[in-house]
């Protein structure tokens, strides 16, 4: 029988302040007189929170009604940030709660601050996982997010005299309120063990049974995703792992109280830490476990709900797609295969169809240290089951590639799953391919390079399965929430469409030609410099002139994504203003900030080398304050939510080639920054919606650096040719920035000499002279502004919607 409905709670704010008191005094036992600023934070959500509730049931009951297909996107990733401004905004609410707290004493502000941020991602795929949610739930689709909840989310960076030094996050340490425990969505998933095999040899009857050695128990907590005018809300359904015994009672009575504990902690290990490394190969056994603890959990979950709603697995792909998000759940293709046989009792090409129609597969990265393989005889202890599947489908694309194709052997070493080069390792990034009907790229170039490189000869072999998806960002946060004063000034000039469809932005365009709206344009663009130059001046104790050019380069600290170039044209640029001081130099900031893998030497020297170069020029009289480095420390969502409204200038100054996409590129230009970059990921279409006048692109462009590291690439020869960049750097390797290790930055400046692989002297002459025409067209005030302008105007293309709706109609064939 159809049960009562509670009513839809009401948006009045004097409701909504009578029910923050009642929370405050029933859910967390405090009087309003001694509540913490904790307190009512957590209040508040709770509140909010139930607002949110009324629309999930709404959705999910929807979708169980029309027989709606739902998308599942495995990601080891999160990188989410703060989620309660973002909650109230799409609720459409931001006025109404500020307006009850501020009625009970409290600020809406402060108290949003005080939530810490969900750092459950490492940088760029993280992040656009996070933008995916919300857009799927802003565009209507189904959708569940599956991964891990880390007890410690990215570590916290500090900085000790300049290093990089990372400290545990503790992001639960005063609970969450968003999320749900759910005890009941508990699924065993094994490690280890053995293979039986039972039945007479035929295959009809021929079963395999895997006999885990080690269990753990996954149980799921959710959190609900809002999308924008909470027309939808999704979840995010997050696994954490209990043992199956919390303690071994008869070790503990014998006296051993830790070994009582062993299998306890071994299991809680797997959701304890999110693996630090970017783009590095993990390496590291406990890595595999998660992403195979992820993928069980996940896929029992999926296949649990299609029976419980449908009853027959052979409709899967009718009603379910799984997008991987890169190779991390990749081991869902055999255990999909596993379930889909062994347990369900499919037979294996019956299962091998419904597998990959039902999974398609992101790629984020070319680089050949991050495409994820593993050593077979670790695949094997681990799951040894899976190992059998791995072989069995091999078998399977491998005949066909030399019988139906007349491969090569040296082609079907390309395509298998099995890299027999040295050591023999599972290649995820084959597997994902093979057990996907799609495979996509993250921008135009990275979609090209992939043909041409990684997956040439997978490509040949399916020639229709790769395809391209732009990435984009969601303008919710990077736009309404994070720039409100930005956000106002586009309403009072074209009302609110584009608050629907982003490219509606395009309506901007005659205003870049309006003198007033410049100007009204640079007092946002000031008020959010100043902005950042009061939280520099509290964190650093640094003062800044916001009339300076901001300049601003944030992002994992990576070599490919050359901060060195930056920081090596900031030592050039010092320089010149010495010899040169009757120039008229453009006042500039050049902010840096972002974190480097722990085990990444480099990265962590070229951290360093950012601070004591900083500390130079900072300090020199003869600057006159003309140039300022800052480098801010613990780089999360919530600081780029302040910086990047506050930048005049986004470097995006990778080697062509190397970034597959990048996100931070479209949420400088939609905020009004004038990107400096090279030909590379996105910003190759960043150009064509731009405008080539209102982006300055310089560098080698992708085929360039190919041809160059194939004729053979002499920097040494470039830098002496170079009077700025040896200047540059032999004042870099000889100690005038490090006087207290006057070798610190040897080894790294020797390496530009040796081989620089990143192609930094190749470029540098271009970006310095690309960085003067910067300086010329800031001379030009009015004229800056209409660039700016013009880059908010036709950037929307880039937001997470469209690219959703993609995903959703040309992958997926889920959705409206
Ligand atoms: O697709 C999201 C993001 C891209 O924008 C960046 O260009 C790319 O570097 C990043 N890739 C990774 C890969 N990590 N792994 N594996 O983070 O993805």
């Amino acid at each position: 029988a159809d049960l009562p409905s509670p009513p839809p709670r009401s948006a009045d704010p004097a409701k909504l302040a009578a029910e923050i008191i009642e929370r405050l005094t029933y859910s967390i036992g405090k009087d309003a007189k001694v509540a913490k600023p904790h307190d009512w934070m957590t209040a508040t959500i709770l509140v909010i929170r139930d607002r949110v509730i009324d629309r999930w049931m709404a959705s999910t009951r929807q979708t169980y009604e029309t027989g709606g297909k739902r998308v599942y996107y495995l990601s080891l990733e999160f990188l989410i940030g703060r989620l309660t401004r973002d909650a109230v905004s799409n609720l459409g609410m931001i006025d109404e709660v500020r307006e009850a707290l501020n009625s009970l004493g409290v600020d809406f502000d402060a108290v949003t601050a005080l939530e810490p941020d969900a750092a459950l991602g490492n940088g760029g795929l993280g992040r656009l996982a996070a933008c995916f949610m919300e857009s799927m739930a802003t565009v209507d689709v189904p959708a569940y997010g599956y991964g891990i909840r880390y007890v410690h989310g990215l570590f916290r960076q500090q900085m000790s005299d300049g290093w990089q030094v990372e400290l545990p996050e503790t992001w639960l340490a005063n609970g969450n309120a968003w999320e749900f425990q759910r005890r009941e969505s508990a699924y065993e998933i094994g490690f280890g063990g053995s293979v039986d095999t039972i039945g007479n040899g035929s295959d009809e009857t021929q079963r395999c049974i895997w006999k885990p050695q080690e269990r753990v128990i996954a149980t799921a907590f959710d959190t609900p995703v809002v999308g924008w005018r909470a027309k939808r809300v999704n979840t995010l359904r997050l696994w954490t792992a209990q043992p199956i015994d919390p303690i071994l009672l008869d070790a503990f009575n014998a006296g051993d109280h830790i070994g009582a504990l062993r299998e306890s902690n071994k299991a809680e290990a797997l959701a304890r830490v999110l693996y630090p490394a970017d783009q590095t190969p993990a390496g590291q056994e406990l890595r595999l476990r998660q992403e195979y603890f992820f993928s069980s959990a996940s896929l029992q979950d999926i296949l649990r709900r299609h029976l419980q709603q449908y009853g027959d697995l052979r409709t899967l792909a009718d009603k379910v797609a799984i997008q991987l998000n890169d190779t991390h759940p990749a081991v869902s293709v055999a255990e999909m295969m596993r379930l889909l046989i062994d347990i369900h009792r499919m037979d294996f090409d019956q299962a091998w169809d419904i597998t990959r129609a039902t999974f398609s597969y992101t790629n984020h990265t070319l680089l050949p240290e991050a495409l994820e393989s593993w050593p077979v005889p670790l695949f094997e202890r681990l799951l040894p089951r899976h190992m059998q599947l791995v072989y069995a489908i091999n078998a399977n694309v491998l005949r066909h590639a030399r019988k139906d194709r007349g491969f090569s052997d040296e082609k079907i070493r390309a395509v298998s799953m099995i890299d027999e080069a040295g050591d023999r390792r599972v290649r995820m990034g084959n597997l994902a391919f093979l057990g996907s009907h799609s495979i996509n790229g993250v921008s135009a170039l990275h979609t090209e390079l992939m043909k041409q490189t990684v997956f040439s000869d997978l490509h040949g072999l399916y020639p229709d399965r790769i395809n391209n998806k732009t990435n984009g960002i969601t303008p919710r946060r990077w736009l309404m929430q994070c720039n409100r004063g930005l956000f106002g000034l586009i309403r009072e000039a074209i009302g609110d469409d584009f608050m629907d469809d982003a490219e509606k932005l395009k309506a901007l365009e005659p205003f870049a030609r309006d003198a007033g709206f410049r100007a009204r344009f640079a007092n946002v663009k000031r008020d959010n410099k100043v902005r950042l130059s009061n939280l520099v001046a509290r964190r650093m104790g640094i003062r800044l002139d916001p009339s300076s050019l901001f300049d601003i380069q944030i992002k994992r600290i990576h070599e490919y994504k050359r901060q060195l170039l930056n920081i090596i044209e900031a030592v050039a640029i010092y320089d010149q203003i010495r010899s040169h001081p009757e120039l008229d130099w453009t006042p500039r900031v050049k902010f840096f900030a972002g974190k480097a893998a722990p085990s990444y030497y480099n990265a962590k020297l070229i951290i360093k080398l950012a601070n004591d170069v900083a500390r130079v020029i900072n300090n020199d009289p003869t600057v006159r304050g003309l140039l300022k480095i800052v480098f801010i420390p613990n780089y999360n969502v919530s600081l780029a939510e302040v910086m990047v409204p506050a930048a005049d200038l986004s470097e995006q100054i990778s080697t062509a080639g190397m970034e597959a996409s990048g996100t931070g590129n479209m949420k400088f230009a939609l905020n009004g920054a004038l990107t400096i970059g090279t030909l590379d990921g996105a910003n190759v279409e960043i150009r064509e919606c731009v405008g080539e006048d209102n982006i300055v692109i310089f560098g080698l462009t992708a085929e360039e650096v190919a041809q160059q590291r194939a004729d053979g690439y002499n920097p040494r020869a470039v830098i002496e040719n170079s009077r700025e960049l040896s200047q540059a750097l032999t004042a870099i390797a000889s100690g005038v920035f490090s006087p207290d290790d006057r070798d610190r930055f040897s080894g790294l400046i020797s390496g530009l000499y040796e081989h620089d692989w990143f192609m930094v002297a190749a470029d540098f002459d271009a970006y310095t002279r690309a960085q003067r025409q910067v300086d010329s067209l800031w001379v030009d005030e009015e004229a800056w502004y209409g660039r700016t302008i013009l880059n908010t105007a036709r950037v929307g293309w880039f937001s997470s919607d469209r690219t959703i709706r993609q995903y959703a109609k040309e992958i997926w064939k889920a959705g409206p």
